[in-house]
């Protein structure tokens, strides 16, 4: 339910997963390529447009981000990965970062995977998914930006979508959404309650 998300507040950003608060309760993170709209999706959730920052400028979230939603509950902005201009030993620092908590992090509850829907299913796309899908990670795909396509362009990727999928099994989920106009925020917050058990 929104009002769950709303209370959201910002608690730290660290750059090592070292740093995070102790590893208990839930965590879901945003994960995903550079400028998919991570930030704007964490914004859209919390219904506050300054929760994280959101740049024009790929590779702008370089640390790990943690929002705080009750005592139990956390939300976990991560470094995008794969922006090209961005130097060599930056971009491999923030993989690292990235694999480092998603391979370590008990009280990760699921991960939401941003895709630009007009580019979704790149390799670290795909690395990942495959990585949760061993781990028996659940993982919700967001096609996001999908004001950018017309109805029929949005149920194509949809579908292909489903044809990629049927190799994962019922642990990947997949939906459409736009941070910019809130569509398909209402079955987001389903599956973030259901992932918090709230
Ligand atoms: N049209 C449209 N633009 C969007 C949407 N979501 C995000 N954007 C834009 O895409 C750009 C990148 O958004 P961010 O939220 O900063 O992306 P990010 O994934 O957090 O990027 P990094 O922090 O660099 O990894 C910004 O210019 C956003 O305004 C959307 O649903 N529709
Ligand atoms: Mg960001």
């Amino acid at each position: 339910m929104i009002r769950h998300y709303q209370k959201a507040y910002f608690l730290l950003s660290v750059a090592e997963v070292k740093q995070l608060p102790p590893d208990q309760g839930m965590e879901v993170a945003i994960v995903g390529r550079s400028n998919a709209g991570k930030s704007s999706v964490l914004n859209k959730i919390t219904q506050n447009n300054n929760m994280a920052r959101v740049s024009k400028t790929p590779g702008r979230t370089q640390m790990v981000n943690i929002f705080v939603l009750d005592d139990q509950r956390r939300m976990v902005d991560l470094p995008g990965y794969g922006y090209a201009k961005v130097p060599l030993a930056v971009k491999q620092k923030w993989q690292k970062t990235v694999d480092a908590y998603v391979h370590e992090r008990e009280c990760l509850r699921g991960l939401i995977l941003v895709m630009d829907i007009r580019h979704p299913f790149k390799e670290l796309d795909k690395q990942l998914l495959e990585y949760c899908h061993h781990r028996g990670l659940p993982v919700h795909l967001l096609l996001n930006k999908a004001d950018k396509l017309n109805r029929s362009q949005v149920a194509n990727v949809l579908q292909e979508t489903k044809a990629f999928l049927t190799s994962y099994h019922n642990s990947v989920t997949f939906q459409s959404f736009s941070a910019l106009r809130g569509m398909g925020l209402k079955e987001l917050y389903s599956l973030l309650d259901k992932w918090y058990e709230y």
